[in-house]
């Protein structure tokens, strides 16, 4: 059986890697910040120093991390990945990051003979507990044939988009339609009970029309209560609307909404938002709305 290195236990790492030692995949695992290994380690996996330590040690490298930047310390950095990995093993990025750093990562790998799979998902904290994320797959498809029971174990679908970054650009097309949708049903919601409707009444129709999601049903639901316990950070979703803006520009294409929506989501942050739920741009749009 593959060994498995697992690097990043937040909120979606650590249910992942739960569901990895559930599958029986022997399991090396590291946090930059220790404690949040406790879980695992009560479970059998085995922690590790660091990322070389973890890379040293394993077949296949998941890292499930904040950022661009976070995971190019945790590849490319001081005692990183890229140290400490033997050659032959494979390293798949599940963070969400621009199709550019996807490529930088599979770039350097590729000196010590590793294969590189960009593999970020679709769910938040619930379908990684259940193991039902959609998983979108940039890289070559012999490696993720190599990977696939890997990943079956963390997600119900797997998407092969293309080569190394078609996972990454995938992956932000569908946030992109996730913050306008958040944004949207927040707009619709504030004019439904400032008209002095039921905002029942509203989920109730989007729910017998062309467009019925079951994100109405569960975030919508959610919005309706005001409850924005972070499944997703509002913080990250503002990172990967930075990060759609920022390809838009490289490839030329005007995306004015989402200039827009990125705005506000700056300053829902700027106003303590950032680890609240993404839905909480409804409390901000909220806030600025004075009766
Ligand atoms: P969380 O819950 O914010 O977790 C982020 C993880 O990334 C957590 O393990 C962090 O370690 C780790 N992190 C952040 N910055 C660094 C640096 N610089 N070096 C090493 N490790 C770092 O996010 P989610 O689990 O919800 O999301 C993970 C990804 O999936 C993200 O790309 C989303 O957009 C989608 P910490 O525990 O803070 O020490």
């Amino acid at each position: 059986m593959l060994r498995i290195g697992f690097l990043g236990l937040g909120t979606m790492g650590t249910p992942m890697a739960m569901n990895l030692l559930a599958a029986g995949f022997p399991l090396v695992v590291w946090n930059r910040t220790p404690i949040k290994t406790k879980p695992l380690a009560e479970r059998g996996a085995k922690v590790a120093k660091g990322p070389a330590h973890v890379a040293s040690e394993v077949d296949v490298v998941i890292t499930m991390v904040s950022a661009p930047s976070a995971v190019e310390s945790v590849i490319l950095g001081p005692s990183g990945v890229l140290e400490g990995i033997r050659s032959g093993a494979i390293v798949v990025d599940m963070s969400t990051v621009s199709p550019t750093t996807s490529r930088k990562l599979a770039g350097a790998l590729t000196t010590k003979q590793v294969e590189f799979l960009d593999a970020p998902v679709v769910g938040s904290r619930g379908p990684a507990k259940q193991g039902t994320l959609v998983i979108l797959i940039g890289g070559l498809p012999g490696t993720l044939e190599r990977v696939r029971p890997v990943l079956s174990a963390m997600g119900k679908t797997i998407i092969y988009a293309g080569g190394v970054g078609m996972g990454s650009a995938l992956k932000l097309a569908t946030n992109l339609m996730l913050a306008h949708l958040a944004t949207g049903f927040a707009e619709g919601l504030l004019l439904v009970q400032r008209c002095g409707l039921d905002p029942r009444r509203f989920l109730d129709v989007l729910a017998a029309s062309t467009f019925c999601s079951p994100w109405y049903e569960t975030k919508g639901s959610t919005m309706l209560k005001r409850d924005f316990a972070a499944h997703f950070a509002l913080s990250l979703m503002r990172k990967d609307l930075g990060l759609m803006n920022e390809l838009a520009k490289e490839l030329n294409l005007p995306l004015p909404v989402t200039e827009l929506i990125e705005r506000l989501f700056g300053e829902a942050q700027s106003t303590g938002k950032g680890n609240d739920d993404y839905s909480a741009i409804l409390a901000h749009l909220e806030a600025g709305s004075p009766k």
